[in-house]
């Protein structure tokens, strides 16, 4: 059985894994320097290779391929521990989890079993220092005030992850899905180094948001500078300061979204903008909003690529949020 012990190549960290979009599974498994492959599907299968995962979103569009692979300079090994999934290889890991909240009394107690799991494992691994989280938890709205899922599931990472982030969150996201309303998913990048947090100039930084919403504010950086200078972006909604911008309004939805993720990379130092080094991923709550924020993104970012996904956002009144990379 593999185990998550260093290998000798783990010692010196290569290049941060290289994000792309693409059109076949087998194809990105099949290469031996293949981290991570992300099919996007609501149904549920029996796990296979650790490397690929089944994120529980459906596709709305896909111009440049549905299938989702990191790629790094080195071989890598992987394997499984109980509900967890490793990859490593050139420093870098992949780790994921899929827990049922039914196992662990509801969504904040799932949440926190995944985040405990995930921080004892990273704990004990030498390419532990995690760069980026990503979330998808059913029904993700439901419920009222502090009671709504998102906010438990806030209560649970935040018991979860107790001190372990305890010099600053890394960056994230966290998006509804419509799969089986318990399945919670959690997968992270980690690396050798650690990288440098990032907030957005134009926003509150999310662990600073104020009690209005939610008893625990989301453990999130806005954004992560990898050890190499690469960037990853959180979800990027369209939220000035801590409030919701232009509620019910889809395209200027889409302006406030684009003038935030510009902000990140100016105040990142990035002189470049979106271009084909920055591939995003976009949220989309209403799939009848596919075309126009299809076409909205062709025309303002024409070079981007980008991927479609049936999410919903964290704060019922938002229409899309987009996360992704600056290479
Ligand atoms: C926001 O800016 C939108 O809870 O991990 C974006 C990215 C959002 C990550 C998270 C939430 C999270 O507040 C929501």
């Amino acid at each position: 059985m593999n185990q998550a012990c260093p290998s000798p190549g783990d010692s010196t960290l290569t290049a941060a894994p290289r994000v792309s979009y693409g059109h076949s599974l087998p194809t990105a498994l099949a290469a031996s320097n293949t981290l991570a492959a992300f099919s996007f599907d609501t149904q549920r299968a029996a796990p296979g290779d650790p490397r690929h995962l089944r994120v529980p979103l459906g596709v709305l569009g896909a111009p440049y391929g549905a299938i989702e692979y990191w790629q790094v300079d080195d071989s890598v090994a992987h394997g499984r521990e109980g509900e967890l999934a490793w990859a490593s290889g050139g420093g870098w890991l992949f780790v994921a989890m899929d827990v049922n909240e039914a196992d662990h009394g509801g969504v904040a107690g799932a949440s926190e079993q995944a985040y405990a799991q995930l921080c004892a494992f990273l704990a004990r691994h030498p390419a532990g220092q995690v760069q980026r989280l990503w979330n998808y938890l059913g029904q993700i709205n439901t419920g009222d005030g502090d009671r709504e899922r998102y906010k438990r599931f806030c209560d649970g990472r935040a018991i979860g992850m107790g001190d372990f982030f305890a010099e600053g969150f890394p960056a994230a996201t966290a998006v509804g899905h419509h799969a089986a309303e318990g399945w919670l998913q959690v997968y992270c990048l980690a690396a050798l180094k650690p990288g440098t947090r990032l907030e957005n100039p134009r926003q509150v930084a999310a662990w600073q948001y104020p009690r209005q919403y939610g008893p625990t504010p989301p453990s999130f950086a806005r954004a992560m500078r990898l050890p190499g200078g690469e960037l990853a972006i959180s979800g990027t909604a369209s939220i000035i300061g801590h409030e919701s911008q232009h509620i019910g309004q889809l395209e200027p939805q889409l302006d406030e979204i684009l003038a935030n993720l510009e902000a990140l990379l100016t105040h990142a130092g990035s002189a470049a903008g979106f271009d084909e080094h920055s591939p995003l991923k976009v949220y989309v709550r209403h799939p009848e909003q596919t075309q126009a924020i299809d076409e909205y993104l062709a025309r303002h970012l024409p070079e981007t690529p980008r991927l479609l996904l049936h999410g919903d956002i964290c704060r019922a009144e938002l229409l899309v949020e987009i996360d992704g990379w600056r290479y």
